[in-house]
């Protein structure tokens, strides 16, 4: 059973722990959106699961009143994924950072695409592993220099927003806590699509990460999609902006399925109900068996 509360203040999913990130760290900027976006849909804690891996951006679902599991690194989608199909009637998230879904949990992500079960994802990508202090991660600028790449990477980074989309994923945005606002919609509409929604969130490592990935340059830099003109129903062109990851910060919804694909929960469930009602009565197996 679900319940709707249109009265639970963002406060309400303010958990006592207090945040032990570095100050300014843009991980307090997506906490606070979350909170806002809870508010919103207006399930009760008790009715949201919260899985995250390892890293300082995992550590979110203890910021947060849900129930909570800061669980193994690069785990948080198989976790999640299990959890939903134990559990269809929770509102799941799953989170972490680029290091943690694009590298070590990179091999989950296509499958908990194609699978598309109705979990929304939320990746704070700084682009540099921060927990750890600052080696490279996926998300690198290529010529980054780092502890593990002094002389400067010399990898192209993944592309996170292109993958999800050539994977076949639903719904699929970027946000940044330079544009809250723009934050507190892009998640709360992820959380009220019925399917997988994927939000890559820009938000920067203030120890380790770059100066162009950090609040005041990503402000005066951002490109809205939505201002742009762009028609997130159109996939293709989703797929054309994309190509600008690493170079635009571009921010709000890149694609929305129009007609959201059925989800691998709902067609297990219909399956069940099938062989269920196709089942034979226990005697009726029993007879066939002493025929044969
Ligand atoms: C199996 C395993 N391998 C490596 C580590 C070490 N480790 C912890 S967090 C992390 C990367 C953190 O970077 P990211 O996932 O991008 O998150 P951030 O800290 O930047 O938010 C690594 C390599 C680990 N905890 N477990
Ligand atoms: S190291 Fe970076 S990502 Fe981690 S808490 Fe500090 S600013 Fe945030």
């Amino acid at each position: 059973m679900t319940t709707a509360t249109a009265t639970l203040a963002p406060k309400a999913f303010k958990s006592e722990l207090k945040p032990i990130w570095c100050p300014g760290c843009g991980d307090f900027g997506v906490v606070q959106a979350l909170y806002r976006a809870l508010s919103a849909i207006g399930r009760p804690a008790h009715e949201i699961a919260f899985i995250s891996g390892i890293g300082c951006s995992s550590r979110i679902p203890g910021y947060t009143t849900a129930y909570g599991f800061n669980s193994v690194h690069g785990r948080a989608l198989p976790i999640a994924q299990g959890l939903k199909m134990a559990r269809p009637e929770l509102l799941v998230l799953a989170a972490g950072g680029d290091g943690d879904g694009f590298s070590i949990g990179g091999g989950h992500l296509p499958h908990a695409v194609r699978r598309n079960q109705n979990i929304t994802y939320i990746v704070m990508d700084n682009q540099i592993y921060g927990l750890t202090k600052g080696q490279l991660s996926p998300t690198s600028p290529k010529g980054l220099k780092t502890v593990t790449s002094v002389d400067g990477s010399l990898e192209n980074p993944v592309n996170p927003l292109m993958y999800v989309l050539t994977y076949g994923a639903p719904f699929v945005a970027q946000g940044t806590p330079a544009d809250l606002p723009g934050l507190v919609e892009i998640i709360e509409a992820a959380i009220r699509y019925p399917g997988f929604a994927f939000v890559n969130v820009q938000s920067p490592c203030v120890t380790f990460g770059e100066p162009e990935q950090q609040i005041k340059t990503q402000k005066a830099t951002m490109e809205s999609l939505e201002g742009m003109g762009h028609d997130p129903g159109n996939l293709i062109e989703a797929l054309d902006l994309s190509r600008a990851y690493g170079t635009t910060l571009h921010t709000g919804l890149f694609y929305r399925s129009p007609e959201p694909p059925p989800t691998f929960d709902s067609l297990v469930h219909e399956r069940q109900q099938r062989m269920m009602a196709d089942a034979l009565p226990r005697e009726r197996i029993l007879e066939q068996f002493i025929q044969r």
